[in-house]
């Protein structure tokens, strides 16, 4: 079997997305998921002129040599835009190696490790009242593990909080919006939260919360330390990603899990925080990290270190992503729980999925590959639009992390 052509595939149904289309002369075709928020034209580029025309005449079969090629025969490696572009083509080529062999991705994978893969939802609010009643929405939703985001007295926008009856999306149209960040009024808030939201709702229903990188060691320490009572399922990016000996100070202090690594590329940002076992849960998702080839190596690798996944999931990455997640997830044995934002309704006029949330899990059909399909036409109707995520600052205007 051989690639005969490729192509980058840009819409903006609700929000941009990115899709990597590669052809090949037995008929089938692969699709691989190349988004990045608020950078996706860099990874189409970056696709259009350096990757496709190498690949034109490959076997697709190859995955492994083909991820090389574009890895360590890259010079300038890692990187987001590099690695986004290295996971589409590594994604597609699976989905193309699973419609060859007519058997969904999990069974190339090692065949099912469980039958349902256990997602949290995201519940918001501006206060603790309405953040209260949006858990028991996706409660009544039967969602068994739940993220807690909740606006804070004195800052007019948060990371996490949704607009007024609208699902959250932190992207907005044209340059970056500013923000203003305050982490002593935030510190002082989140236990609260946690503490009513168990008042609320008992024990038994997991509950996790994202910091979005904005602590410090010593202020994510505090935090872990001051949610123990709530036990939570994990805490997210208490401090910057790329501070990797910042996790030890917090597990001096603390037993709360850590999940870290959506903003992880390869696994060289966090060999130390695996083999030093200073996180519970690996984030970097399939379409950031090197695709399924890269992410079963990581994932065996943690298993070692008793570390288990919870992979990014927001909307901002497509269905083909979350297609494969589920996949993925359903076949290694140290899965932990996958992140679920459906997508709005408009997305799936343009990704044909085959994946449905029952009763707290999500369950895919039997479709051979990744399974999820793209309406090229209806692609057309969403021209992409510049957007960018936003950027931070304390009150007294310095730059922080978003
Ligand atoms: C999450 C993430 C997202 C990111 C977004 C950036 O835990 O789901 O933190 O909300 O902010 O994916 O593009
Ligand atoms: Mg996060």
């Amino acid at each position: 079997m051989r690639i005969t052509a490729a192509k980058v595939i840009v819409c903006c149904p609700g929000r941009n997305f990115i899709t990597l289309k590669i052809d090949t002369d037995a008929g089938i075709y692969g699709l691989g998921d190349a988004t990045l928020n608020g950078r996706e034209l860099a990874v189409a580029t970056y696709l259009e002129q350096y990757c496709i025309p190498a690949l034109i005449g490959k076997d697709p079969r190859n995955t492994e040599d083909i991820w090389h090629y574009f890895y360590r025969g890259v010079y300038w490696k890692r990187g987001a835009v590099t690695m986004t572009a290295v996971s589409a083509i590594d994604l597609a080529l699976w989905d193309i190696k699973g419609k060859a062999l007519n058997t969904p991705l999990y069974n190339l994978l090692g065949g099912k490790s469980r039958e349902r893969i256990l997602v949290y939802a995201h519940a918001t609010g501006k206060n603790l009242q309405q953040t209260i009643d949006d858990v028991g929405r996706k409660v009544e939703q039967s969602f068994q593990a739940v993220r807690v985001q909740s606006g804070v007295a004195g800052l007019a926008k948060i990371y996490g909080v949704a607009k007024d009856g609208r699902s959250y999306e932190p992207a907005q149209k044209g340059m970056p919006a500013e923000e203003v960040w305050d982490t002593s009024k935030y510190l002082n808030s989140v236990p609260q939260v946690f503490e009513k939201v168990r008042e609320a709702f008992g024990h038994d229903l997991h509950l996790l919360h994202d910091v979005h990188h904005r602590c410090t060691p010593i202020e994510a320490a505090r935090l872990a330390k001051s949610l123990e009572p709530y036990h939570l399922f994990w805490l997210e990016d208490p401090v910057s990603g790329e501070l990797q000996e910042g996790l030890r100070l917090l597990r001096q202090h603390s037993t709360t899990p850590i999940a870290i690594g959506e903003v992880f590329n390869t696994v060289y940002d966090y060999t130390a925080l695996i083999t030093e076992q200073l996180i519970d849960y690996i984030r970097m998702p399939l379409v950031h990290g090197g695709g399924i080839t890269h992410l079963l190596k990581v994932a065996a690798f943690a298993s070692i270190y008793h570390i288990q996944t919870g992979f990014h999931g927001a909307t901002d990455l497509s269905p083909v992503n979350l297609a494969a997640s589920i996949h993925f997830d359903l076949a290694i044995s140290n899965f932990g729980i996958q992140e679920y934002m459906p997508h709005q309704e408009v997305v799936h006029e343009v990704f044909k999925i085959n994946y449905r949330f029952d009763s707290g899990f999500l369950q895919i059909n039997e479709a051979p590959g990744i399974g999820v399909d793209i309406d090229e036409e209806k692609a057309r109707d969403y021209p992409y639009q510049t957007a960018c995520l936003p950027v931070n600052r304390k009150a007294d205007g310095t730059m922080y992390y978003w």
